[in-house]
């Protein structure tokens, strides 16, 4: 089994920028450890172990308060490492679990009481088999029934075609990563046009971070900043923003985090923005 390299920067920057109090990084992962919380069989990557107590040396070299840990591929639907950093911090994490959609309710709801609030959806073939739609479905209206929401991840040309089944799903819906725009083709390009008119729905939230992922001129990602900036603007109050540590899977660079905090005034340019992105957004969706 080959480990692939530690995939986030060893030494991030001091940011410039602060955060409003109580900020939070809603996008984040946990890796392992690996001997504690195995990785998945059927994972598409083994990562290195990058547990919870470096993402939250991370939060506070950041000035966050908060964070929401979203479950990644390399551990499958067994939830366990994530839960765990849930329970090492009750109050200042929530959690997005990939779980079987044969989960009882009872499972749901002990899942409910450590903090989980919604469930993934990846539809990104490189890093998972996806579910068949209706089976999908079926989970999101037990899930709706706690007042969960749904996680999707895609790549831009498959945004068509899921459209159609993310608009029937009876909860909010929060895209990651933008929809993962094609970024060479510009803003005003028709595929971020229609991804822009899908968000014109009020179910739909987007992640607005990940420019590291998204890039192709590099660091400090200002090819990706003009996406950010446009939904930050059009969709102030139905925006989040994650770090994305330990940055699964990456293999062009480590992303200095402190750089990717400095750019978060290029994409949200007004302090009420900056309020809405980091605090009021996430709060309302995960700690209310
Ligand atoms: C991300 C992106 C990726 C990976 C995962 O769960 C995951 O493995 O999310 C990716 O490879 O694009 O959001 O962290």
């Amino acid at each position: 089994m080959r480990i692939d390299p530690p995939t986030w920067h060893p030494n991030p920057s001091v940011p410039d920028y602060r955060p409003p109090a109580g900020a939070v990084d809603a996008h984040c992962h946990v890796f392992g450890p690996g001997d504690v919380f195995p990785y998945a069989p059927e994972r598409k990557y083994t990562p290195s172990d990058a547990g919870k107590e470096k993402l939250f040396a991370l939060r506070r070299h950041l000035v966050f308060a908060r964070n929401v840990l979203v479950q990644a591929s390399c551990h499958g639907r067994d939830n366990a490492a994530m839960l765990d950093v849930l329970a090492a911090d009750p109050e200042n994490c929530r959690g997005i679990a990939v779980v079987d959609p044969a989960i009882t309710d009872a499972a749901l709801a002990d899942m409910n009481g450590k903090g989980v609030r919604g469930v993934r959806f990846n539809f990104v073939k490189r890093l998972v088999d996806p579910d068949p739609l209706d089976v999908s479905a079926r989970l999101a209206a037990r899930i709706a029934e706690l007042g969960w929401h749904v996680i999707v991840y895609f790549e831009a040309p498959d945004c068509d075609e899921l459209a159609p089944f993310l608009k029937t799903l009876p909860c909010d819906v929060v895209i990651d990563h933008m929809g993962r725009p094609d970024i060479a083709a510009g803003v005003d390009a028709p595929g971020f046009q229609a991804f822009c008119g899908l968000m014109e729905n009020e179910k739909f939230l987007v992640k607005v971070g990940c420019p590291e992922r998204l890039t192709k001129a590099g660091p400090p990602y200002d090819d990706v900043a003009p996406f950010a900036r446009r939904l930050v603007e059009r969709f102030p109050d139905r925006v989040l923003w994650g770090t994305d540590w330990p940055h699964p899977n990456m293999k062009s660079h480590q992303p200095d985090d402190g750089l990717l905090v400095d750019r978060i005034p290029v994409i949200a340019p007004t302090e009420a923005l900056r309020r809405k992105l980091l605090v009021d957004n996430p709060v309302r969706l995960y700690f209310a």
